[in-house]
């Protein structure tokens, strides 16, 4: 109903393999790393850049809802740690784009997708930031959550997506704590403060939990991504880490979790919680959410203001590459 009908081909039956899909099956089952020259079969190359494209064009798209707040940042220090957290996030597109060209797929293809809709980005970036205290929320939480998923992906089975995550965690970690930290000056400041803090919990909190994708028994994915080691957890089994490392960070702000049925279950050794709304997320994934138009128009715009500009790199890199190609013929 909701997925990009990329059906999850595979065989995840050893008896229904061919010789070649089952000697891939072992590379992956010893831990092996595929890489970009190696033999793979045609579905495991369609759904890593399934998903490598959709997390870089959610890094990208994510610059905008912070992007949003960095002429507005109150100080001149908390401008400038904005700024470079939105910019690092445009070099995590870049790694996650330049691991998807691995697979044979040009990056005018996957921007040609972004934009007419035919490929996704994270749903949570169709949420508006209306205040400074979003900034809090959108690192605490959404750089949260983007770890939580992506730390396991460190060790997934294709070489230059795992590589690109390493880098990537290390600065997503940094971007979680600038953001608790700013959740920190609001929710131990002025009571008006400290009702901003709470207010952006209140709307961040399920757009946060759906960031997991849907659960289990609807992610249409995640069995054979997981027997190829392109996911290394279920949907549901991150969605309730996040909530049992998150619930004690917003106890110490002195924050409420909008969530009433919210409970330590002892016998679990989880918290139980409410699942997010997802008939509203299935809405968000079909282009209704909240800032889905706008945030589609800002990147159509940026790419057919930078026309003039790629026609530039594109020029120089020629000339560059004939003067290569001349001096080469004049050295022989
Ligand atoms: N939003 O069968 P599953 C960041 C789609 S981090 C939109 O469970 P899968 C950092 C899914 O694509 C955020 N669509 O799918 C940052 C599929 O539809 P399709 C990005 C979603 O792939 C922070 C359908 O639902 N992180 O940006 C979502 O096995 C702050 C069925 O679902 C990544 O991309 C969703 N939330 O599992 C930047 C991590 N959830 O494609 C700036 C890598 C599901 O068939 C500021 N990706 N769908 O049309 C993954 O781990 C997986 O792709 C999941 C989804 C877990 C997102």
């Amino acid at each position: 109903m909701y997925a990009q009908m990329v059906k999850s081909e595979g065989k995840t039956d050893r008896a229904e393999m061919s010789p070649e899909e089952r000697a891939f099956q072992d590379r992956i089952d010893a831990n092996e790393k595929i890489e970009p020259k190696d033999w793979m079969p045609d579905g495991y190359r369609k759904t890593l850049i399934r998903q490598i494209g959709q997390h870089a064009h959610s890094e990208i798209v994510g610059q905008l809802p912070e992007g949003n707040w960095i002429t507005r940042a109150p100080t001149l220090e908390r401008k400038q740690i904005l700024l470079a957290k939105v910019q690092d996030e445009a070099g995590h597109g870049l790694y996650l784009y330049c691991a998807a060209e691995t697979l044979g797929v040009s990056r005018d293809e996957l921007f040609e997708k972004l934009h007419s809709g035919a490929m996704k980005y994270s749903s949570i970036f169709n949420y508006p930031t209306l205040t400074w205290a979003d900034m809090g929320a959108v690192g605490w939480l959404v750089d949260g959550a983007a770890i939580m998923n992506q730390v396991p992906l460190q060790r997934t089975s294709y070489g230059p997506y795992a590589r690109a995550m390493v880098r990537i965690c290390k600065e997503e970690s940094f971007h979680q704590r600038q953001g608790y930290a700013v959740m920190m000056r609001m929710a131990f400041g002025t009571p008006e403060q400290k009702e901003m803090a709470q207010d952006a919990l209140n709307r961040f909190w399920y757009p946060s939990l759906m960031m997991f994708g849907p659960s289990d028994k609807d992610s249409v994915h995640s069995a054979q991504s997981m027997a190829w080691r392109i996911k290394m957890n279920t949907n549901d089994e991150l969605r309730q880490k996040f909530v049992d490392e998150t619930v004690p960070q917003a106890e110490y702000l002195g924050l409420t979790v909008p969530d009433e049925t919210l409970k330590w279950n002892e016998e679990r050794g989880h918290y139980d919680f409410a699942e997010p709304d997802w008939e509203e997320f299935f809405e968000v994934l079909k282009g209704n959410g909240p800032c889905n138009d706008e945030r589609l128009a800002a990147r159509r715009k940026a790419w057919d203001d930078g026309e003039w500009f790629r026609e530039g790199l594109s020029a120089y890199a020629d000339k560059a590459a004939a003067r290569r190609a001349a001096s080469d013929l004049a050295a022989e």
